[in-house]
């Protein structure tokens, strides 16, 4: 079965994209399979080397809104693209606004090897 170290790199990682075009998040989100049961509200893909994801794990320590203490922060800012449905979206036909952004990133880490595991926001 998917680890959750493999489903954030499923959800989350496309280091070679993104394809230049507006459908981007359309395609992505169906074939990264959260169009199935339901159209996930808000997902963002990370355009950075897994090895530069994955090293923000032992950057920046922060406290999770949980209280836990396993959210970290990215040093430097990345290329991202968040995907959020539009209102006008209807299951099935999952419907999504595609902005390319430069963030910070904030993720949760568990396991070991510590890596990341959730997407938690971009600041
Ligand atoms: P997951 O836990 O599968 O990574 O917070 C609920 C979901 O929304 C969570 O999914 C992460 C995702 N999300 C993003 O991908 N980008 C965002 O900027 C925010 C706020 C949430």
């Amino acid at each position: 079965r998917e680890s959750r170290a493999m489903k954030f790199q499923r959800q989350h990682m496309d280091p070679d994209g993104p394809s230049n075009n507006s459908n981007y998040c359309n395609q992505m989100m169906r074939r990264r399979h959260m169009t199935e049961g339901w159209c996930k509200p808000v997902n963002t893909f990370v355009h950075e080397p897994l090895v530069d994801v994955q090293a923000i794990c032992l950057q920046g320590n922060i406290l999770c809104k949980n209280g836990k203490p396993n959210c970290h922060k990215s040093s430097s800012s990345m290329k991202i693209t968040d995907c959020r449905v539009k209102s006008s979206s209807e299951y099935p036909d999952c419907d999504y606004q595609t902005s390319h952004k430069k963030r910070h990133i904030i993720v949760v880490c568990e396991g070991n090897p510590y890596v990341p595991v959730h997407f938690h926001a971009s600041v």
